[in-house]
């Protein structure tokens, strides 16, 4: 499992994905290779990467954000694309430029920022679920923690009195 960014700057953002690998016991490197920046690394990476047994790649960038478009038109292994929040245009212009592929080249798109690599993190477990079966039961167990979380919120909320119609 690989993160990779195109900056430093948006490795607080895609630190979300490295939390969900880690709660998961999924082995994972974080990178920094910029699609622009370091052209040859970013196709250098992409060409090597299923022959280092790379399952799934969480690319972030933002911007004109087209790292995680570079490396699905070089690799054949899924690509989960996080787009970066941006100060100038709110991280619209990282979306666009991530979700926006043309017909055959395809990236799977999350939300902008830290909500969106948070669920790459869970899409690529849920990818490596298929094939192990204790991860699944991990996976299944992560999300009825969830519920049980919302029904108990819910239940202090009616204990406590809701306001009346
Ligand atoms: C993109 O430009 C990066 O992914 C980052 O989100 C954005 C700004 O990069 P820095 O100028 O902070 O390095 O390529």
């Amino acid at each position: 499992m690989s993160i990779v960014m195109g900056s430093q700057s948006d490795l607080d953002t895609l630190k979300e994905a490295s939390s969900v690998f880690k709660e998961f016991s999924v082995p994972h490197e974080i990178r920094v290779i910029s699609a622009h920046r370091t052209p040859d690394a970013a196709r250098d990476f992409a060409l090597s990467a299923e022959d280092r047994g790379l399952k799934v790649i969480i690319a972030g960038a933002g911007k004109a954000a087209h790292l995680a478009g570079v490396l699905a038109s070089l690799s054949l292994l899924p690509i989960i694309g996080v787009p970066m929040h941006t100060s100038d245009l709110g991280g619209l212009d990282s979306l666009l430029s991530t979700v926006q592929m043309p017909g055959g080249i395809p990236i799977a798109t999350v939300a902008i920022g830290k909500a969106g690599a948070k669920n790459a993190g869970l899409l690529a477990v849920a990818v490596l679920a298929l094939e192990d079966k204790a991860l699944r039961g991990r996976l299944a167990a992560y999300r009825e923690k969830m519920t049980q979380e919302v029904e108990e919120a819910d239940r202090k909320l009616q204990e406590s009195g809701s306001p009346s119609a």
